[in-house]
């Protein structure tokens, strides 16, 4: 273990979380603190963020996940918690302590607290998982959407181009999309993967309104190893893959023996066009 960290303290945040009637119905304040090991010699000589754990960035998923809750036990959140910090970059381990600042209790007392502590060992005692992830944005600024993401992303070893596709589905006049696709490695299990999308999306102020309506950022996974899971939270191989040219064009260029045989001449052609490379585009694009 690391013998530098990096603290979060005093984070509150308004949760449903408990097991009593009167906890399932109003919101109660919770208080985290974290204590992140992370080795800091190298931003110690950079003085680079990339170099080292965001505070910020951890705190905004933390509190986005938490808000979202409606776990029963302090248990099964703070292990969510760990889970979504050990997500990050360069932390290793963390040590994460949830406290109920007014627990129902009929006795004086000042709080209740549970408190975990995780590496990145205890959570993947086997190997690291191979993901594949679709992105896509069609409101705003959205260079800067796929960049939020990528940054807020588990290991990304491999990146399709971008590319700009017409909109399928949805409300009439929607502008077009960028898409791409992304392999990443990963310890966390599929649904606390998707947990993690879900908040990287909220954090780019996602609205759901409009199905299939425009969005800031949508991440969906399309592949997770080999399994395949099809239950209330989580359909994988992503359903609708196969039909979807945007979607396999950028998913051939990182795993074309993932694609549909003949895919590329039995789907209809068109509304998909080449941008280059995410780097590129946002050294070449105002944002
Ligand atoms: N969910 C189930 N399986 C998955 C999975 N494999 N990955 C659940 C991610 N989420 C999965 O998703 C609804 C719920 O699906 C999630 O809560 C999760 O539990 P959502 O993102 O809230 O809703 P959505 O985006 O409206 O639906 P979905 O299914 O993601 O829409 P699609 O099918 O991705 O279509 N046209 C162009 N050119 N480019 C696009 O990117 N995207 C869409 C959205 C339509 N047209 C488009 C594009
Ligand atoms: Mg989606």
């Amino acid at each position: 273990m690391a013998s530098d960290h990096i603290y979060i303290r005093g984070l509150r945040v308004m949760a449903l979380i408990g097991v009593l009637p009167a906890e399932r119905l109003a919101p109660q304040p919770l208080q985290i603190d974290v204590e992140m090991d992370v080795n800091l010699a190298v931003a110690g000589q950079t003085d680079d963020l990339g170099d080292t754990a965001n505070y910020g960035a951890i705190a905004d998923a933390i509190a986005v996940l938490v808000r979202a809750s409606s776990d029963i036990l302090l248990e099964r959140l703070i292990a969510r918690i760990a889970d979504c910090v050990l997500s990050f970059d360069h932390v290793a381990a963390v040590t994460v302590t949830l406290t109920k600042l007014q627990p129902p209790i009929d006795e004086d007392i000042d709080s209740t607290a549970v408190s975990i502590t995780r590496t990145r060992q205890s959570v993947n005692p086997t190997v690291r998982h191979r993901a594949i992830v679709a992105l896509g944005t069609n409101i705003g600024d959205r260079v800067a959407h796929l960049q939020f993401a990528l940054d807020h992303l588990p290991q990304v070893v491999a990146e399709s181009q971008v590319f700009e596709t017409d909109p399928v589905g949805g409300p009439q006049n929607q502008d077009a999309y960028l898409n791409m696709v992304v392999a990443l490695d990963t310890y966390l299990d599929p649904y606390a993967l998707l947990r993690l999308l879900n908040a990287v999306e909220a954090q780019a102020q996602r609205e759901r309104t409009i199905h299939w309506g425009p969005r800031t950022l949508d991440l969906d996974i399309l592949f997770y190893d080999n399994i395949t899971i099809n239950d209330d939270l989580l359909t994988i191989p992503h359903p609708r893959l196969h039909e979807r040219r945007f979607v396999l064009q950028p998913l051939s260029e990182i795993a074309p023996e993932l694609c549909p045989p003949k895919w590329d001449t039995t789907l209809e052609a068109g509304g998909v066009h080449a941008r280059g490379s995410l780097s590129n585009l946002i050294s070449t694009t105002e944002h």
